[in-house]
């Protein structure tokens, strides 16, 4: 395995909407985002992620781009961009962005050049039908196609209807986006996020996809996920673009399996460096898919990650994450977001980061920011939650009490509540109105209150970027699941020249104990970590309420 920077990084996820905003509209920017630099570097993250900044119609928050060279004008201008770069790289932070090319907006030019009747251009840069050629269906529900009256024919849009699909077998189209990413490198940027990338390539026939049981709904899953062509256009992107620069990747794999996910990530094979996968944050979903208000299983999350852990050692590489813009907050899932709140936020975040990849967090993750609970489904702003609460309150027989109890659960809008800086109104995020309500747990949970406290979540989570920093064994070690069975501990190990580091996770809100296990017995070992006050090493050791620990061996 070569070493490199992006594999002993810790990538911290900036939404810029709701991370700070500067002028007082309500709406987080890259103002904002400057103005944060000093915070994001004193907890000690390498790389900023930024969700998409670009010109956008907001019709999926800057996932529908309508313009690839220009700043959203509610988030700044292209100087701001500049300024912002400037200030990361002089405290020596790196910065990558989120490249959404899967999809643009409708309202890009080349959409509204190529959806002319008569020849053009951009005429093949998206799918176009003369008849509506399957049964498939968007992420966002409804029909995949969608008519056009000025082309008189149907576009595919796997997303909202305002997200139509590029086409990708068209190379003058690829040259264009290899362009579009050549113009972001040489400004200076250090890498790409990209959405959905496992989708760019579909089968051509587009066949029927297969009605799922008991459902009106039916599965494209197998002509979308990481179609016939996807790795000859990742590799041709990389030949292109990416090996001409010391730069990181990240794709997002929807629906990947993990040998997919090797195939792509093999430092041999030149394509990504690492992707995000989504079956660990898809383990409490069912034949519905994610929308469920059950509590997880510990011991499948165990078996998921130390299945892709495993699968993907000695080839390729794993990126590590709980929260995104997509996802509920940690705490409030997989944790306790009431009694052993800290306890628990500090746990989770052990547990993450002592596995084998590269760490994200998400904005307000190392605050222990929680879920919101809002009454009604009027009160999301999120396209996805809206859509699924029609879909399931219509179509499958959901009580709205129901629904409402998954969307508290699941709806991406959990992390989509603006950062909570401050005990002043409106958590400090803005000095004017919020686009969206920041939770009223400001008072309580905010990032100028852990700062100060060196006992806090944020200090905590410091503290795990720096054993990082200090142990080759936290990023190059090998993975490996202890007690797989076991439904209150997460115990795994990890193996690195002649040592070994133990972590010990109890997912419990009670005591548990741990026998340690037998090769592990009459050893040194020494604390790295302990959310709890330091514990010694013992033979067998009461693991308190959500406590976690990890040791150090010397072999
Ligand atoms: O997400 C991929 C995606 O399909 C999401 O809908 C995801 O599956 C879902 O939110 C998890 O429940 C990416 C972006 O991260 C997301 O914000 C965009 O809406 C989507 O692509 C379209 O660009
Ligand atoms: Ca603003």
């Amino acid at each position: 395995m070569k070493k490199t920077w992006w594999k002993e990084s810790v990538v911290y996820q900036i939404y810029p909407r709701s991370f700070k905003d500067s002028n007082g509209d309500g709406i987080g920017d890259l103002g904002g985002i400057i103005e944060k630099l000093d915070y994001l570097k004193e907890l000690g993250a390498d790389v900023l992620w930024l969700s998409p900044i670009y010109q956008s119609p907001n019709d999926d928050n800057g996932y529908d781009i309508s313009s690839y060279q220009e700043i959203m004008s509610e988030f700044g201008t292209m100087e701001d961009f500049d300024a912002l770069l400037e200030g990361a790289h002089q405290r020596g932070l790196k910065i990558m962005l989120d490249l959404v090319v899967n999809h643009s907006s409708d309202e890009h030019e080349w959409f509204q050049m190529s959806r002319r009747k008569e020849a053009n251009p951009c005429q093949d840069f998206y799918i176009w039908e003369k008849e509506k050629p399957n049964n498939w269906e968007s992420y966002f529900g409804g029909s995949a196609w969608e008519y056009d009256e000025e082309k008189e024919m149907y576009y595919l849009h796997l997303f909202s209807k305002k997200q139509p699909d590029f086409n990708w077998d068209n190379p003058k189209l690829r040259q264009k986006i290899y362009e579009m990413m050549t113009w972001w490198m040489e400004k200076g940027i250090d890498g790409f996020r990209m959405d959905v990338i496992n989708l760019i390539s579909k089968v051509p026939e587009f066949p029927e996809g297969e009605v799922i049981e008991g459902t009106p709904y039916t599965e494209k899953a197998p002509y979308v996920v990481c179609g016939p062509h996807m790795h000859d256009y990742l590799k041709e992107m990389n030949e292109q673009v990416l090996s001409r620069y010391d730069m990181m990747t990240v794709g997002e794999g929807l629906g990947l399996d993990v040998d997919q996910a090797r195939n792509i990530t093999d430092e041999n094979e030149n394509e990504l460096n690492m992707m995000f996968t989504f079956e660990h944050v898809n383990v409490e979903g069912d034949e519905n898919g994610k929308w469920s208000d059950q509590r997880f299983d510990l011991v499948k999350l165990k078996e998921i990650l130390a299945k892709w852990q495993e699968g993907l050692a000695g080839a390729g590489w794993n990126s590590l994450y709980w929260e995104n813009h997509d996802q509920p907050r940690v705490v409030s899932r997989f944790g306790d977001d009431g009694v052993f709140w800290e306890e628990s936020a500090k746990m989770l975040a052990t547990c993450l980061h002592m596995m084998r990849g590269t760490p994200y967090i998400y904005q307000g993750e190392e605050i222990g920011m929680t879920n919101i609970r809002l009454k009604s489904v009027d009160e999301y702003k999120d396209i996805e939650t809206k859509a699924a609460y029609e879909r399931y309150t219509k179509y499958l027989g959901y009580s709205d009490e129901k629904m409402m109890s998954c969307i508290h659960a699941m709806s991406r809008d959990n992390a989509r509540t603006p950062m909570q800086w401050e005990d002043s109104p409106h958590g400090g995020f803005t000095s004017g109105i919020p686009w969206f309500g920041v939770n009223p747990n400001y008072t309580k949970i905010n990032a100028a209150a852990q700062v100060k406290d060196e006992a806090s979540i944020f200090h905590y989570y410091k503290q795990l970027i720096q054993l990082r920093k200090r142990f080759e064994i936290i990023v190059y070690g090998d993975f490996q699941l202890l007690l797989p069975a076991d439904r209150n501990l997460f115990v795994y190990e990890r193996s690195y020249e002649d040592q070994k580091l133990l972590t010990v996770c109890n997912f419990a809100a009670e005591s548990i104990e741990f026998e340690v296990p037998d090769s592990y017995r009459e050893k040194e070992a020494r604390i790295l970590i302990c959310n709890y006050e330091m514990a010694g090493y013992e033979n067998v050791m009461q693991m308190r309420p959500y406590e976690a620990r990890v040791y150090l061996l010397e072999l």
